[in-house]
């Protein structure tokens, strides 16, 4: 099944979106989503520079063959930009292999280990009230989990709360804005808004919170402390995790559950994190880990380890991402949650997706492979955007984590 050709598809339906489409000399064509927020044209270029080329001519069934060709190939191995690439490529080919099939992808990764998949959703607010509004409108809308994310009086702008109505995009401007924060002002707030959350939708809801990479390890363990008696599904990114040891602090301290790894791309990220038991939920998901191979491995080893899955699945990872996901989550056994921020109407218009959500659960359907396609004319309506992420810095101008 020789690919004859294979591109990138660059589009901006209210964000930007890297799509890799492969098509091989039967008709067949795959695509898998390779964005990458703040760093898209990296990505485009270390594919239509260095990988797609080489693509011509191989054999797409040889999914495995391709993915070391690629990974070990460039040498330089690793890294955010690669992996997203090479999850260009992998989950493309995954598309042509279940389709060449027809069967839905699940079926090809070892058939469905559950009858739905729980997600979570976003709700944030700029104050108290507001955030409480948005915790009853994201239960009535079904969901079952929420991630809950409140403005702290004295910072302006607190990470997760979007402007007005708008879904929050962080990438809101060409060059990065500049944010202000004081750790000490969130974490004498924090502890009450959960309580306040628990206070009035009770104790069925599962709980979660991303504090965003801001604490030090003593910080991220008093956190954990005081978010005990409201029992969270998980408090995400305490600190910074190129330094794994330093969740042995936290660990020590706090029984709240804690997630890590959206900003991972390989199993040598978590490795430690997972063996010494120091995290409940791996959040590195397909279109940053190099794709469904190198992440069905690292969902193996986290097993071993009673760790489970906790899918990224913010509005910048595409409908593309969240089709592979779902198939994934529907299959892999150490299943935990799937993150769900939706995607706007106009980016959806971009992509038809054969998955569904129905009061608070997701099922990822059954058209062959992973069920999303993309409309390309329609996509090339909406040109690309220089967007980036914003930096962060304390009151005291100290340039910090985002
Ligand atoms: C966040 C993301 O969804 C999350 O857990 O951490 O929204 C993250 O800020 C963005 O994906 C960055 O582009
Ligand atoms: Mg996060």
């Amino acid at each position: 099944m020789k690919i004859i050709d294979a591109k990138v598809i660059v589009t901006c339906p209210g964000r930007n979106f890297v799509t890799v489409k492969i098509i091989t000399e039967d008709g067949l064509y795959g695509i898998g989503d390779a964005t990458l927020n703040g760093r898209e044209k990296s990505v485009v270029s270390y594919l239509e520079d260095h990988i797609l080329p080489a693509l011509i001519g191989r054999d797409a069934q040889r999914i495995e063959d391709i993915w070391h060709f690629i990974y070990r190939g460039a040498y330089w191995r690793r890294g955010p930009v690669g992996m997203t690439a090479l999850a260009g490529v992998d989950v493309a080919l995954w598309d042509i292999k279940a389709k060449a099939a027809n069967m839905p992808l699940y079926q090809l990764l070892g058939g469905r280990s559950r009858d739905k998949i729980m997600a979570y959703t976003h709700a944030n607010g700029k104050d108290l009230d507001s955030t409480l509004e948005a915790v009853a409108k994201a239960k009535e809308q079904g969901y079952k989990a929420i991630r809950v994310q409140c403005g702290i009086p004295g910072i302006a702008k607190t990470y997760g709360v979007a402007k007005g109505d708008a879904n929050y995009e962080p990438a809101d401007s060409a060059l990065p804005s500049e944010e202000s924060w004081s750790t000490h002002k969130y974490l004498n707030y924090i502890p009450e808004v959960f309580a306040e959350v628990r206070r009035a939708f009770g104790d069925d809801l599962h709980l979660l919170h991303d504090v965003h990479h801001r604490l030090t390890p003593i910080e991220a363990a008093r956190l954990g402390k005081e978010l005990e008696p409201y029992r969270l599904f998980w408090m995400e990114d305490c600190v910074p995790a190129e330094n794994q040891e330093l969740f042995k602090l936290v660990r020590q301290h706090t029984t709240t559950p804690l997630a890590v790894g959206e900003v991972f791309n390989s199993i040598h990220d978590c490795r430690e994190l997972i063996q010494n038991q120091l995290i409940d939920y791996i959040r590195t998901t397909i279109v940053h880990g190099g794709g469904i191979t190198h992440v069905r491995r690292l969902a193996d080893f986290a097993s071993l380890y009673s760790v489970r899955t906790g899918f990224h699945g913010a509005t910048d990872l595409s409908p593309v991402c969240m089709g592979a996901a779902l198939h994934f989550d529907y299959w892999v056994p150490n299943f935990g949650i799937q993150e769900h921020m939706a995607h706007s109407e106009q980016m959806e218009s971009v992509f038809t997706r054969a998955y569904e959500f129905d009061d608070g659960y997701f099922t990822p359907g059954e058209a062959p492979g992973h069920g999303v396609d993309i409309d390309e004319k329609l996509a090339a309506q909406y040109p690309y955007k220089p967007a980036s992420l914003p930096v962060n810095r304390l009151e005291d101008g100290t340039l910090w984590h985002w």
